[in-house]
């Protein structure tokens, strides 16, 4: 039996206990749910709750069926076709026993803690030892949170075989050449489990351009100690490669959560944790900054962007830094002048100004708007249309600035509680929409009304991300 990279192949074993013998007319059934929980499970298929459908064009079902089948290499028909089925049915790679159903069998782990790995070959692209301090880096993502130790060995038998191969390497998994796949690993087991391909047509580096071996290198040994593709897109073990500062990389609490359930937490009393992604159904969810962005909301949430049309879909999730790389994470306050079309995004003391999806401008002072030297940073800051000024908030005073004249006003800075009768110091977020003021605080925000001089609802924070 020829065995493939673990994360697309399916304990069969699993389901088939699921699915004890059925009567013939209910097998037709029976594939297609089967089918439905693999692609679910390795092509991230969101099921609806509604039936099956098999033939419809355009059907979330039929469309991962297809990617499915190209990927082995079957023809690509989009229908639960006979070898579709066999290939779903194969066992995995390395399968010593059984494991439970339903989550993560813990048996895909290794069974023991002390494990080893050899570096067989090294990649062109970078000096040897730059290869050998990724791969030592990328071990080490793993050991500092899991009870876990990995030795290199020069010769003889080891578990994490690292190899650097292109094309047909023999496994029945080629590689297909510059991008797409750059890796693959297997899971846990003898022989060939745990070792680790890397396609010699990528351009592996040490550095931010792609691809950094070191990310590479810690996603794969991921699924060498047994892990799979996580759906959180913030998670080391998300499919697709980030765009990610590999010098500042810290693991993910998704991946901390998925490698302490398969070998424990490390000895340490403090035990490590890494940043979670936002969910916008998070009632507590900890807004930096918002401000509008031609029509559309942007809610900076750590190193995310909650982007959202204020009154239609649903919410997407984006890194700041796929949208504009040269920005910084964890932002204070945003705001759009709605004149100039631009936007302004505020850390610490500096700013930067936005056209669209370019940085135009920055990091610049923000004494270069007239801010005094004694102010460190912005809480929060939002336009007012009809009235051409921007009010900036920090801690319990706030700042005019008119756009105009492109100056802070006279008598400045003056007393929140004052100018905004009811809101309390220390605002984290705040942008304008159709004549209102919407604040962010802990975790609520007040609709505010201008006009009137006061808060006219407390709504939770995230009412504006479609939950
Ligand atoms: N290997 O583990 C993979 O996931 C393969 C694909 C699989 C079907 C064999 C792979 O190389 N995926 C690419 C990848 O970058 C997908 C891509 O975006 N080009 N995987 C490695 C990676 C590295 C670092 C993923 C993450 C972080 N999240
Ligand atoms: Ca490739
Ligand atoms: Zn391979
Ligand atoms: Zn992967």
């Amino acid at each position: 039996m020829s065995c493939l990279p673990v994360l697309l192949l399916l304990s069969w074993a699993a389901l088939s206990a699921a699915y004890p013998a059925a009567p013939q007319e209910d097998l037709d059934n029976k594939y297609a749910k089967m089918a439905e929980k693999y692609l679910e499970k390795f092509y991230d298929l969101k099921t609806t709750g509604r039936p099956v459908g098999r033939n419809k064009n355009n059907n979330p079902f039929v469309k991962k069926l297809q990617e499915m089948q190209q990927f082995f290499g079957l023809e690509v028909t989009g229908k639960l076709d006979k070898k579709t089925i066999e290939v779903m049915e194969k066992p995995r790679c390395g399968v010593y026993d059984i494991g439970e159903y339903n989550t993560v069998p813990k048996s895909s782990a290794w069974q023991k803690n002390d494990i080893t790995y050899k570096i067989v070959n090294f990649t062109p692209d970078m000096p040897q030892a730059d290869v050998e301090s990724s791969i030592r880096r990328a071990f080490k993502v793993w050991s500092d949170v899991a009870p876990l130790t990995f030795t290199r060995v020069y010769e003889g038998e080891c578990d994490i075989e690292i190899k650097f191969v292109s094309g047909d390497h023999n496994d029945n998994s080629p590689f297909d050449g510059p991008d797409g796949v750059l890796a693959h690993a297997f899971q846990p087991g003898p022989h060939i489990g745990g070792d680790t391909h890397f396609d010699e047509a990528e351009t592996f580096t040490k550095n931010s351009e792609q691809y950094n071996l070191f990310l590479v290198a810690a996603h794969e040994f991921g699924h060498a100690l047994g892990l799979h593709h996580s759906n959180d897109q913030g998670a080391l073990m998300y499919p697709t490669y980030p765009n990610t500062d590999p010098d500042h990389f810290r693991l993910p609490q998704d991946d901390i959560d998925a490698i302490q359930y398969l070998y424990g937490k490390t000895s340490n009393p403090i035990q490590p944790t890494g940043p979670s992604t936002p969910s916008k159904c998070d009632p507590n969810i900890a807004i930096d900054a918002v401000t509008t962005l031609r029509g559309e909301l942007f809610f900076f949430v750590s190193r995310f962007i909650l982007r959202k049309h204020p009154r239609e879909g649903e919410s997407d999730l984006l890194f700041i830094q796929n949208l504009w790389p040269s920005l910084p994470n964890d932002i204070d306050a945003a705001y759009e002048n709605p004149n100039t079309g631009e936007v302004l995004v505020f850390k610490g003391n500096k700013y930067w100004t936005l056209d669209g999806f370019e940085v135009s401008q920055g990091p610049r002072s923000i004494t270069k708007l007239g801010f005094p030297k004694n102010v460190k940073k912005i809480d929060a800051a939002v336009h007012v249309e009809h009235l051409g000024k921007t009010f900036f908030f920090v801690k319990n005073k706030y700042y005019s600035y008119d756009e105009d004249k492109q100056a802070i006003d006279e008598g400045f800075p003056k007393f929140i509680a004052k100018g905004f009768p009811g809101m309390r110091p220390n605002i984290n977020a705040a942008f304008y929409y159709r004549g209102l003021l919407y604040f962010f605080q802990e975790s609520v925000q007040y609709e505010y009304s201008i006009e009137n001089r006061r808060i006219q609802q407390v709504l939770k924070s995230n009412s504006w991300l479609g939950c």
